[in-house]
């Protein structure tokens, strides 16, 4: 049978040779790049079969292990509409990529009966993949996997993660852009051009931005861009990836928001404005440096409030208040951000577990849904409804609604709504601090972060910690609890949560505190009863 190739090819060229268990996670596979190849072909195979239960439709495969340093990688699936893989099929995932190479025909045969692929049908995947030096092997697996399947690969090489999520959805829905790289830069960085032109720089908004590229593919990306800026942005790029930098070492969105220190490779300015990315272009922190030089970040939380407040400006403006807009936050967001937005921008705010796939799914039940982790992954997603109520008063509203409801739209084109997107985000905040003629001391003095304080536990067994109410109650170990309620009585604005780790193999804590002081030593006492 046809599956014959399927068990040859991966003898031959991507066999199995650790028995090391990997799993699906919240972010797909993701260890030791040398733990991978034989897995990232199974996905070839797997993402053949989901296009075809799809009817055809294009499914994504990006290989990419984000933040982590250079040995590792990772590769995930992307879906149809350019969200991340169905949870059910996260199983699936797993049990294919651990089978041994003697098993691997006869599981994909199981496979295909269980989900009722049709191997008749076309398949279509796309293959992007991040700057890491294992990504070209890996992606070469992926073909391979989707070829022995007769699917028909396309491989777009080294793209953000986004890119690849925004490619996926353009091929399956043409209303939404070119599925090509040049597709997304002429939507994305063409409507910030439109807006640019229709918003004269005001205020205290300076167009020169500093980058932080991690030394990934995000920064080398924006390089391509900045070539077709025509002074509504000036960007000055650091941690491109050449001068012997390493790929988020020391540097990137996630060092920035997890050390709350600078990243090295960049000269930096007093109060001038820095946007970190992260490795794979999917995470954006900003921040800066003041005179005594310390750090000032502006994190996911604080974007989406800028993002949120200026939309409800827009929605007023075109008179589209009947647009329901809400915000949906994790537990790591600051207590001070949620009050913030419940109480003065008067925004409705939905807790969910960590994990874009929660947030991403939670945004939809709102007209307008606007989701950030605290770590700086989020973007905005409006329904079909909202689109068009904002179409209609673009094209029949009163003069100034028109105009409103236009930049809107321009707005809405920015926007990469299939995932956190760091340069799309980053244009988006460009936009609202243009507009309101913001600098980033303005944007950060909206409201102030009660201190917080994050830690990592390692114990025998992170997966005795099991938690309820959106990862804020933990509801075994028994007496776990009670503990961390009894501890956090003993502070003025105090809060912490433990929580097991989806990425990594440890208990993750997190505190919060009137003071830093106290926000440092709740959580050590946390971790402490936790250990
Ligand atoms: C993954 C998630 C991210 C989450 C992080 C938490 C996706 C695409 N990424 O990177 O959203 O914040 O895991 O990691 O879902 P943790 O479970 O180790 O704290
Ligand atoms: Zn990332």
């Amino acid at each position: 049978s046809s599956l014959r190739v399927v068990y040859a090819f991966a003898r031959e060229m991507h066999p199995k040779t650790t028995d090391v268990f990997i799993q699906y996670g919240t972010a797909g596979f993701r260890t030791k790049a040398s733990l991978l190849e034989h897995v990232v072909y199974r996905m070839g195979l797997l993402a053949v079969l989901r296009s075809r239960v799809k009817n055809g439709r294009t499914i994504g495969i990006m290989i990419t292990a984000s933040h982590n340093l250079e040995p590792d990688n990772g590769v995930k699936l992307v879906d149809p509409d350019g969200e991340m893989l169905e949870q059910s099929w996260e199983e699936i995932a797993t049990r294919l990529a651990n089978v041994s190479d003697n098993d691997l025909e006869s599981t994909t045969a199981e496979i295909i009966k269980q989900v009722n692929s049709d191997m008749a049908l076309k398949a279509s995947v796309y293959i992007g993949m991040d700057t890491r030096y294992t990504s070209p092997r890996l992606a070469a697996a992926a073909v391979h996997g989707v070829m022995a399947l007769k699917g028909t690969p396309k491989e777009f090489g080294i793209v953000t993660t986004p890119m690849l999520h925004f490619c996926v959805k353009c091929r399956n829905d043409n209303t939404y852009g070119t599925p090509t790289e040049e597709g997304y830069y002429e939507k994305i960085v063409g409507a910030f051009k439109n807006i640019s032109q229709k918003l004269p720089v005001v205020g205290n908004y300076n167009t020169t931005l500093y980058v932080d590229g991690a030394n990934g593919v995000g920064g080398k990306k924006l390089n391509i861009i900045k070539k077709s800026l025509d002074g509504e942005l000036d960007l000055v790029l650091f941690n491109l990836g050449g001068n012997g930098g390493k790929l988020n070492l020391n540097c990137g969105a996630d060092f920035v928001k997890v050390s709350q220190k600078p990243p090295v490779g960049i000269e930096h300015v007093p109060f001038q404005r820095v946007a970190s990315l992260d490795g794979d272009g999917d995470r954006l922190i900003y921040y800066y440096v003041d005179d005594k030089n310390e750090i000032h970040l502006l994190d996911g939380d604080q974007i989406a409030i800028l993002l949120a407040s200026y939309i409800t400006e827009l929605l007023k403006s075109c008179g589209a208040q009947e647009l329901r807009l809400g915000l949906v936050q994790t537990a790591y967001a600051n207590g001070a951000s949620t009050r913030y937005i419940t109480q003065e921008l008067k925004v409705p705010v939905t807790c969910v577990k960590t994990g874009v796939k929660h947030l991403h799914h939670a945004a939809l039940s709102y007209d307008i849904g606007i989701y950030f982790e605290a770590n700086g992954h989020g973007t905005v997603v409006y329904s079909k409804e909202a689109k068009n109520v904002v179409r209609k008063i673009a094209e029949e509203g009163e003069a100034e609604q028109r105009k409103a409801a236009q930049l809107l739209l321009n707005f809405i084109d920015v926007t990469n709504e299939t995932v956190g997107d760091a340069i799309s985000d980053l244009f988006l905040v460009e936009s609202v601090l243009r507009a309101r003629g913001l600098d980033v001391r303005d944007w950060a003095a909206l409201y102030r972060d009660v201190p917080c304080r994050q830690l990592k536990v390692t114990v025998q067994d992170r997966n005795v910690i099991s938690t309820t109410d959106a990862e804020r109650q933990c509801t075994s170990p028994e007496g776990l609890q009670t503990k961390i309620n009894e501890l956090v009585s003993k502070y003025p604005s105090g809060r912490s949560f433990v929580r097991a780790s989806g990425t990594e193999d440890v208990v993750r804590v997190y505190s919060e505190a009137d003071t830093q002081e106290s926000a440092d030593k709740l959580a050590a006492e946390v971790a402490q009863a936790v250990f």
